[in-house]
């Protein structure tokens, strides 16, 4: 039974490999996240979810696992597992697992078996097509991989190719077969009884492929023809017999369908992670500070308008995103101002709020060079560069792009302390520590109290105080088309809270429709000793944000 628990929480994502090194390896491990317990408890998060742990050969660190019910040597032990998640709920934090099942690793038994040939019990594990052309050489269709090349291999032990939307070494399973969808309800049910909270779906929109894949476009693979069949079937066989949260990874899923899909009513998901707000654009202009702050505002705006009986996600950072700054805000003198301010833009929204490792200290994405990136994706995009002919040419494009762009950004190790390599490991840490780490750390915000680690912890403590608004309440955009201030309301019974953001380096006005303007206000959060005097046209400093409670 389902207690939607999650419509109240705050969800802290962790990438283990980067978080705590516990043993001078170099990666994170699960005793390092048991060592940090005390630390999330006072930030005050009601969940974590913890990016792939299972046994992998870390093609694509985790994301192609060989063994869903054992934990990767490198993280630790089963036992170490259990002691983990024994102890977050006795913090009261909850636990939700990465679940990865639109594709396997190829060191996975069931491909092993599957490539092997067309007669035996795993032969239809994955999706086998015959090439085409005269020697049978030419894929199905012209889908590219998402790491780069065809997203079809050809295997001479078969004598057929299977598909992988990512690396090769990630080929797609086939849930057309009712044998597999099985296996993914016991894989989760497995979880379930070893008390795990809710899963969050790994590209779960892309699990159904058009019945014919010969020529098919790619988009016919976003919520394909079974996709609601599977899931619903899933959610009977196991989530929904546990009080779960679902999370579902929503890549290429447009507002109409988001909201019909996360509807309650149709028992799909619980809730899921667009895209529209983190899309790339062009790296033509000199600013790192790439987003256009009014579009951000429409996008985001707009999904907060999902229908009541859907529910949003919220989030600026994950594990394959540039950090938030310099992103959606300035860095440089500004960083903390702009990270507090971010901090109270996104935390207010509706929905379950996912912040990610760093995110709470004001991180920033790193200066990489070219031999230090390590994310499969920038390795291949930098392999494949430097082999073309025009490589001397397309090499500072693409760096740039990295500069601004590569998931490894994200990836860097958690910085502790000032101590050497961040106090994540006294070993050599398997990614470059961001040079940053002697000034933002966790040790240097704890007890300063103006930092932005307390800033969250306030923001956490203040929204915990108002969850039923910012549950249930009722979204208002305010001078919806300002270029440097986002700012909404939200508002229940006689009950509204009035949050100002400034994400610009200039001094800024914004416009308070006099609704708000009750001379009640009283201010609850802001990231500067003085705020200002709620006016028709309201004064902010740059990346200045306020939160103001008003009436009730
Ligand atoms: O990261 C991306 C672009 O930079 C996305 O296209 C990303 O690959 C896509 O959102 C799917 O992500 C998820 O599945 C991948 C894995 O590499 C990512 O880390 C994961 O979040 C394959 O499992
Ligand atoms: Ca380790």
């Amino acid at each position: 039974m389902k207690s939607r628990w999650y419509q109240n929480a705050v969800v802290y994502q962790i990438y283990p490999r980067s978080f705590c090194d516990s043993n001078g390896d170099g990666i994170g491990d699960l005793n390092g996240i048991t060592s940090k317990i005390p630390y999330l408890k006072a930030l005050g998060v009601d969940a974590v979810w913890l990016s792939p742990c299972y046994a992998s050969p870390n093609d694509d660190n985790g994301y192609d696992i060989s063994d869903y019910r054992a934990i990767m040597p490198e993280f630790g032990t089963m036992a170490d597992w259990e002691r983990m998640i024994a102890a977050l709920h006795e913090n009261g934090i909850r636990l939700i697992m990465d679940l990865v099942v639109n594709h396997t690793s190829d060191e996975h038994r069931w491909f092993v078996e599957s490539k092997k040939g067309r007669d035996n019990p795993y032969s239809d594990y994955y999706i086998w097509r015959d090439g085409t052309g005269a020697d049978h050489r030419t894929p199905p269709n012209k889908w590219g991989a998402c790491f780069g090349g065809s997203a079809w291999e050809y295997c001479e032990e078969r004598g057929q190719f299977y598909l992988h939307l990512f690396s090769k070494k990630q080929p797609d399973l086939n849930w057309d077969n009712p044998k597999v969808r099985q296996e993914v309800a016991d894989i989760c049910n497995f979880w379930f009884e070893k008390g795990v909270d809710g899963f969050r779906c790994d590209v779960i929109t892309y699990i159904s492929k058009p019945e014919n894949l010969y020529g098919a476009p790619f988009s016919s693979t976003v919520v394909g023809p079974n996709w609601k069949k599977y899931i619903r079937a899933l959610a009977e066989a196991s989530w929904d017999r546990y009080d779960t949260l679902i999370v579902g990874e929503a890549t290429g899923i447009d507002f109409d369908r988001a909201a019909e899909i996360t509807d309650e009513r149709e028992h799909l998901l619980d809730t899921l992670f667009h895209y529209e707000h983190v899309a790339q654009v062009p790296v033509c202009r000199h600013s790192q500070q790439s987003t256009n702050l009014r579009r951000f505002k429409r996008v985001l705006f707009r999904w907060q308008t999902l229908p009541q009986a859907s529910w949003p996600a919220v989030y600026y950072e994950n594990h394959d995103q540039p950090r938030s700054i310099p992103r959606f805000a300035p860095s440089g003198a500004l960083r903390e101002r702009s990270a507090k301010s971010l901090t109270a833009s996104l935390l207010f929204q509706r929905g379950t709020a996912f912040v990610y490792q760093g995110q709470e200290l004001g991180m920033t994405n790193a200066p990489f060079r070219e031999e230090d990136y390590r994310d499969i994706q920038a390795v291949n995009q930098i392999r494949a560069t430097r082999s073309r002919p025009s490589a001397r040419l397309e090499m500072p494009f693409l760096l740039r792009y990295l500069r601004r762009y590569s998931r490894d950004h994200a990836r860097t190790p958690m910085q502790w302390s000032g101590a050497p390599n961040a106090g994540f490991t006294t070993g050599n840490p398997w990614l470059m520590v961001n040079p940053n780490y002697p000034q933002i750390n966790a040790a240097e915000q704890q007890d300063r109290d103006d930092s932005v680690l307390n800033f969250y912890r306030r923001a956490l403590s203040i929204r915990r105080v108002w969850i039923d608004l910012i549950r249930d309440g009722s979204f208002e955009p305010v001078d919806p088309k300002n270029k440097n201030v986002m700012a909404y309301a939200r508002r229940l019974g006689d009950r509204t809270l009035l949050v100002l953001c400034s994400l610009s380096p200039k001094k800024s006005s914004v416009r308070i429709p006099a609704e708000y303007r009750t001379g009640d206000a009283k201010l609850l959060l802001g990231n500067l000793e003085q705020s200002p005097v709620l006016r028709e046209k309201t004064m902010l400093a740059p990346c200045q944000c306020v939160v103001f409670a008003i009436g009730g």
